[in-house]
């Protein structure tokens, strides 16, 4: 098939689970075409079956605000028509499945019919979908899209609790490629970043409100005051400055290492023993399955889709959003045994070897077909 895939182009989940799904479906021979405004981060190789259209705003100083969506609905209509293309399918309802729609329509007016699939990710739902401002406008989108799909079944769930919704939600979750893991890397450089006696913690995000990072600083605090260790901490954003002077404040700077966006991923947490998710709201928790595949135990909140990923005294532990003190408890428990921990980091390879692509792939086509026979 020929599929346009609309997506945020940032480190962020969403963008994530697009961008390695085009790729997956470019493999099985698909031609992906991505249309957004900057190559996606984890697209680093166009090829045959991999195209990217980039979406340009023309700045005008009349317009406090460039109109994004008129300029996506406009790419998408244009290159819809000149790759021939046959679905369309959107991640992230804002503003994609809007100005999806409306492509569709302009092409309507043309004769050409192009099924829309929308991903609903979560924050386009709890965070910012479910805000007055944007409500009728998703509600819209999201009952004028050919095929829904959610990344949990609670993520499904709050999708009907909050809007009114006249569509079937298919749940497909989040997925992790094995094939990319399964030579491992041999040698993980574990020294780069702590000495032999100390356990490595990991928390990688955004670093928005909605991840609590203040508790991920707070854990570790608990943590290495029984365990030596060290904490890496990846990605950017604005809550990042307020944790640097939180772990100075502890006195702790020295066993926090803040690493920034990363594109290794993989190398970071290949030399990890424990993952921290405390997160308020989590529709799926992609970086924690990104964890457990790279055999890291997970601490995390008990919130959204994450007791659908995180499973309690297997390949980690739960607790109720802010109790850091049972985090940390929980995650002396898991760090202080190296046996039980070698357990734990095992358990969470195979129960996220479920999640691999392999199993999420065809249920993904089948919505295709599914969304195609609809034409
Ligand atoms: O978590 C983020 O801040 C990024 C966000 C996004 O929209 O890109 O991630 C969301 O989508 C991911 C992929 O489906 C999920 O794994 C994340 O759990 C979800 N984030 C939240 O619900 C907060």
């Amino acid at each position: 098939m020929k599929i346009a895939i609309v997506c945020y182009p940032t480190f962020g989940g969403s963008g994530v689970v697009a961008t390695e799904l085009g790729i997956a479906l470019a493999d099985r021979g698909h031609e992906v075409h991505f249309v957004t405004y900057k190559q996606p981060v984890r697209l680093e190789l166009l090829n045959n079956n991999i195209h990217f259209h980039e979406v340009h705003v023309p700045e005008y100083p009349l317009f406090h605000y460039q109109p994004y969506e008129l300029a996506l609905s406009s790419k998408l209509v244009d290159t819809i028509k000149l790759h021939g293309i046959e679905l369309l399918h959107v991640h992230y309802a804002i503003p994609h499945a809007y100005a999806g729609y409306m492509a569709k329509k302009m092409l309507q007016e043309e004769g050409i019919f192009i099924p829309m699939i929308t991903t609903l990710h979560g924050t386009d739902i709890t965070l910012v979908g479910k805000h007055p401002f944007y409500r009728s406008a998703v509600t819209f989108s999201i009952n004028k899209s050919d095929v829904v799909t959610a990344v949990s079944e609670d993520l499904r769930k709050s999708t009907l609790e909050l809007f009114d919704i006249t569509q079937e939600i298919d749940v497909i979750p989040n997925f992790i490629d094995q094939r990319k893991y399964r030579e491992g890397f041999t040698d993980c450089q574990r020294s780069l970043m702590a000495a032999d006696h100390e356990r490595i913690v990991t928390h990688i995000s955004n670093f928005r409100k909605v991840k609590r990072i203040p508790d991920v600083i707070s854990i570790f605090n608990g943590i290495q005051k029984k365990i030596p260790a060290k904490l890496v901490m990846v990605g950017e954003g604005p809550e990042k400055a307020a944790a640097e002077k939180q772990a100075k404040e502890y006195g702790i700077e020295d066993k926090v290492i803040f690493l920034g966006n990363s594109n290794e991923i993989d190398r970071i947490l290949c030399f990890s023993d424990l993952f921290l998710l405390p997160s308020e709201t989590e529709s799926f928790g992609l970086a924690a399955l990104e964890a457990m595949i790279n055999k890291v135990a997970v601490i995390s909140t008990n919130t959204g889709g994450i007791p659908e990923v995180n499973v309690q005294g297997e390949t980690g532990y739960l607790s109720d959003v802010g109790d850091v003190n049972s985090m940390i408890a929980h995650s002396i428990r898991v760090l202080q045994d190296p046996e039980k921990l070698e357990s734990y980091k095992n358990k969470a390879y195979t129960w996220a070897m479920t999640f691999d692509i392999q199993h999420i792939l065809p249920l993904y086509e089948s919505v295709y077909e599914k969304a195609y026979a609809q034409r």
